[in-house]
């Protein structure tokens, strides 16, 4: 089985290097495709360097600059369904998400989930080192995701996971509007909607330490509009669910 791990990367020159080391050492022997939007901070050039030390395990997707993290992972899914992956995993840069839970995702996936979240909110799982900000941002997300679009799980925004080949393959990726941050939140709406069995695993979410968060005001402003936009549709749906349905 072929486990891709799909790495966005803005200005993670200090992370980079350790995380793909740590990542190439796990059992599971997971090829990497770093997504780099010409961070400044010279990380596209460490992942070149990478590519070249372990060739035909790490590639790199160069963007020509901040094109936002959705379309990272877009431009990774894309690359990992070519390269024939069976499990496609995303994850931070920056140590958040530790390659040590990747095992366990996988091995929930392989017990009969289409797509397994790292999750901060589940029984066990938690957080180390988060500003009171950061966690009332991450609860009013969730909160809102909940009741306006009916997600089930737990850690909604929570950009560790781990996907099977078919859901990403079966999806139309072209339809996917959010483009940053809120593209985690449509994505997961996308894949519930579509039926497939959503489950978490714990893990402790621990704020980097080392660079800084990419997440801005403008970003959360935005996941709020993708929020509302996703509500609208899904009022929609439902109406057209309740008028097409026979009584
Ligand atoms: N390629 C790319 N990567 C990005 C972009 N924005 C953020 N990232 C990366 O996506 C991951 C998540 O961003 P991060 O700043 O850690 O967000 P936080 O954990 O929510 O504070 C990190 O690995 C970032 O380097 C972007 O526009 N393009
Ligand atoms: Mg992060």
């Amino acid at each position: 089985m072929q486990v891709t791990v799909i790495v966005p990367t803005y200005n993670e020159r200090e992370n980079i290097e350790s995380l793909v080391t740590q990542l190439l050492s796990l059992p599971v022997a997971p090829r990497i495709i770093i997504v780099d939007d010409n961070s400044p901070d010279g990380t596209g050039a460490i992942a070149d360097r990478l590519a070249a030390e372990h060739n035909g395990r790490v590639e790199v997707i160069h963007r020509s600059g901040k094109l936002g993290l959705g379309t990272a992972y877009l431009a990774g899914f894309r690359q990992a369904l070519a390269d024939g992956a069976d499990l496609i995993c995303t994850m931070d840069a920056d140590f958040s998400h530790h390659p040590s839970f990747i095992p366990a995702m996988i091995e929930r996936v392989g017990a009969g989930y289409d797509l397994v979240i790292g999750s901060r909110y589940v029984r066990g799982g938690g957080t180390v080192g988060c500003t009171v900000g950061r966690k009332l941002l991450s609860w009013g997300a969730n909160l809102l995701a909940h009741l306006l679009l009916g997600l089930q799980a737990r850690d909604t925004t929570a950009g560790f996971r781990c996907y099977r080949r078919e859901v990403l393959a079966g999806m139309n990726l072209d339809a996917i509007r959010a483009s940053g941050y809120s593209f985690l939140i449509e994505m997961l709406y996308r894949v519930q909607q579509m039926g497939w069995r959503v489950g978490e695993i714990p893990i402790i979410f621990e704020n980097r330490r080392q660079g800084r968060s990419k997440v801005s005001r403008q970003e959360i402003a935005k996941a709020l509009i993708t929020v509302l936009r996703l509500a609208c549709l899904r009022i929609v749906d439902r109406r057209r669910h309740s008028t097409s349905t026979p009584s």
